[in-house]
């Protein structure tokens, strides 16, 4: 998972940069990147547009990344937000945030085909909702208001789900019974911020129950945890993703948080300032799970142009999780190749 670009000399550009001690040095985190669930998700739709040609439609982005969206626009999947927007008759796919009830619901009414991309750890978590409405507990969501993930399981069990928005939206919640609560979280959030939403729900509802495994999942967290370790070292930390991808707007809070003097969040090279390095030795880089390691190698070399030619991998954890594709794909492919042997 770890490179480093081609080393270039420094040019014109960096030495306006002035950094305090000339000692420049990239930190790079490792994991970076993309996630298993991302990686299944992404390889879902490009698979699908092999399988059965394009136009594949996916409902809403099948992972928060402009560039990821765009590339497979070109190779001819189309990005909707709503189902209905789907033609008759046609394939869409989920994605990897996953979706409601309600919209598998729709996909039957409008005669459509369906891959569920979403990740098999936001099913996970799909699946404690179900379980504990149906043991009739009242369940405190932690997430994001509007996100697509929370959206998705919400619909779940509607009639059971509050959502809480951060320590802050604590005190806003009633609960039928305080001794029959549980919380659950989106798969992407701050791991800290969200442990002090639950003391916070502890504070209110002593006997409130833990999911039975941690819904953050490993890449969110290992993520997290490598940023954290980069924010106490790195003057500046850049953080490759996507305005929308919560994962990676939490990458920039975390680096804050642990002490780097500034971060920002980038889709790319082309827009980071130049300015940022200003009186800058160490500049830390990451990226959220929803990335292209491209647009990493972008970056690196871009600061690399500017005299940020020294790249040290800052290795937090290590990742070998992988998911299988979606079984509707799986299904249509072992049907392929055994039509190809038998014929
Ligand atoms: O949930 P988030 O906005 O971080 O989504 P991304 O950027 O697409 O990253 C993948 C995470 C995911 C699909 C849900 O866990
Ligand atoms: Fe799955 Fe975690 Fe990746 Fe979300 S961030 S897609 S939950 S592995």
């Amino acid at each position: 998972m770890t490179s480093s670009p081609s080393p270039k000399p420094a040019t014109t550009p960096g030495d306006d940069a002035s950094p305090r001690s000339g000692r420049r040095k990239v930190l790079l985190a490792a994991p970076r990147g993309y996630c298993a669930g991302v990686d299944r998700a992404v390889i879902a739709v490009e698979q699908a547009l092999e399988q059965y040609g394009a136009p594949v439609y996916v409902r809403h982005e099948i992972v928060h990344n402009k560039y990821v969206v765009k590339t497979l626009e070109r190779k001819g999947a189309i990005f909707v937000e709503e189902t209905e927007e789907v033609p008759e008759g046609n394939i869409v796919i989920f994605s990897a945030h996953g979706v409601a009830p309600v919209v598998h619901d729709e996909a039957k009414r409008g005669k459509l085909a369906t891959i569920d991309a979403t990740c098999p750890l936001v099913t996970k978590v799909h699946k404690e909702a179900v379980r504990y409405a149906k043991e009739d507990y009242d369940i405190l969501l932690i997430g994001h208001e509007g996100h697509e993930e929370v959206i998705g399981t919400s619909g779940e069990a509607p009639e059971h789900i509050t959502l809480v928005d951060g320590p802050e939206d604590v005190a806003n919640v009633e609960v039928r019974d305080p001794d029959r609560v549980v919380w659950l979280s989106q798969t992407t959030l701050s791991v800290d911020e969200t442990m002090e939403t639950v003391d916070a729900l502890k504070g209110r509802y002593p006997n409130l129950l833990s999911p039975p495994s941690d819904d953050i999942c490993y890449a969110t967290q290992n993520r997290q945890t490598a940023v954290k370790q980069m924010g106490a070292e790195a003057d500046l930390v850049i953080v490759v993703g996507s305005k929308n991808s919560s994962n990676s707007v939490r990458l920039v809070e975390v680096a804050l948080g642990a002490g780097a003097s500034a971060s920002h969040l980038v889709d790319g090279a082309d827009e980071i300032d130049e300015a940022w390095l200003e009186g800058v030795d160490t500049v830390g880089v990451t990226s959220g799970a929803s990335v292209p390691e491209v647009l990493v190698h972008g970056v690196l070399d871009w600061l690399a142009e500017r005299g940020y030619e020294d790249v040290e991998t800052l290795t937090a954890a290590e990742e070998s999780i992988a998911f299988s594709l979606p079984k509707e794909l799986r299904r249509d492919l072992r049907a392929e190749a055994k039509a190809a042997t038998e014929g």
